[in-house]
């Protein structure tokens, strides 16, 4: 039986002509910030943002966990959305590594507002943690690839202005927002003091992810990132991937899109099963499962047994991830055997 894995778009492997451009990169030792290639896509990517400086590293966890490092001191708290990658999915680092912690606000499709986030802004006090950093994700993973209304990320920023914090954007997936929305990655990246953006998700690059943030920041970020074991030394040919991704593949997130819809769609219009269809714009489907006839791991497991692979993400919701590796036709099989599976028309 052929499988459609739609677990993630990190499931994605190198294809032969970025094999290819792997193989003819110019090496040298990163750790002395002498890799041209990687020098390479660190420039690339500070024009793309319009920062001062990038810094590659290894995954988005570090990117992310370097970003909190560099911006706080133990004790300090840092503000996200409760559905957060930062909080649910990178091994409880921020406490870890940093010594922060982490407080969760609720926010719409993923993002909190203005008003959310100054709600719980400390003030100064002996008895509370001081509140430090704010961090938003765009897309937004949990909440479904939903992508965070530019406006609302402006009034943010002046409330980050207005006391003095710091914002840092886990950008995992903001290739998908600029395509979506038809926004460059420098209009978001503007209002951030640290920008984490990934090559091994939809781009289709077998490792890395970058940061991107004033050169004080990055100094501050490359001290941190040997310090926990991120210097990779000749790492130019991953570098080169990088590149090569963000050359060829990028435009290519638009296809993920329509992918993305189409599956949205079909399950949409099953018997108890629900799409936020107005949030679902870019790769990522949650499918809720709304009258209790099955529970998100029984329609994993139907999936599985007609090779489409899936994740579930709670007891009621399954996440549907399309990729550069899951083809126009493969999508179109996939929405045939949902309506055999799960029926037609609401
Ligand atoms: N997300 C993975 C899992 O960890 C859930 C996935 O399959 O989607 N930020 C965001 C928004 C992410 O979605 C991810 C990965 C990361 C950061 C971490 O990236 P890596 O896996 O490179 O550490």
């Amino acid at each position: 039986m052929k499988t459609i894995d739609l677990r993630s778009d990190t499931l994605t492997r190198p294809s032969r002509p970025m094999r290819e451009y792997m193989m003819y990169a110019e090496v040298g030792d990163d750790v002395f910030a002498e890799d041209p290639t990687i020098n390479q896509l660190q420039s690339m990517i500070a024009e793309m943002t319009g920062k001062e400086a990038a810094l590659f590293v290894t995954s988005g966890t570090q990117a992310n966990q370097i970003s909190i490092n560099a911006h706080t001191q133990p004790g300090d708290e840092v503000i996200c959305d409760y559905n957060a990658h930062i909080f649910n999915y990178e091994s409880g680092a921020a406490g870890m590594l940093s010594g922060v912690q982490l407080h969760p606000v609720t926010g719409r499709n993923g993002h909190p507002t203005v008003e959310q986030i100054e709600a719980v802004i400390r003030p100064f006090d002996d008895h509370y943690p001081q509140t430090k950093l704010i961090c938003l994700e765009n897309t937004h993973n949990r909440a479904g690839g939903t992508v965070f209304p530019i406006e609302q990320i402006a009034a943010v920023a002046e409330l980050v202005e207005k006391h003095r914090l710091k914002m840092h954007l886990d950008g995992a997936r903001l290739w998908n927002a600029a395509i979506a929305t038809g926004l460059k990655i420098a209009d978001y990246a503007q209002y951030f003091d640290s920008v984490a953006l990934c090559f091994s998700k939809g781009l289709g690059a077998p490792a890395g992810s970058i940061i991107a943030g004033s050169k004080e920041f990055i100094k501050r970020a490359h001290f941190y990132r040997k310090a926990c074991g991120g210097g990779m030394r000749q790492a130019g040919i991953l570098a080169a991937a990088a590149i090569y991704a963000v050359e060829n593949h990028f435009e290519l997130l638009k296809r993920d899109h329509e992918h993305a819809r189409l599956l949205a769609e079909a399950l949409n219009d099953c018997p108890g099963i629900s799409v936020n269809m107005e949030q679902t714009k870019t790769n990522i489907v949650i499918a809720e499962l709304t009258d209790g006839r099955m529970t998100a791991e029984e329609m994993v497991e139907k999936l599985a047994g007609e090779g489409i692979l899936v994740f579930p993400f709670s007891p009621v919701k399954v996440r549907f991830v399309t990729h550069l590796d899951v083809s126009r036709a493969a999508i179109e099989e996939a929405v045939t055997i949902i309506h055999k599976l799960f029926g037609q028309g609401k």
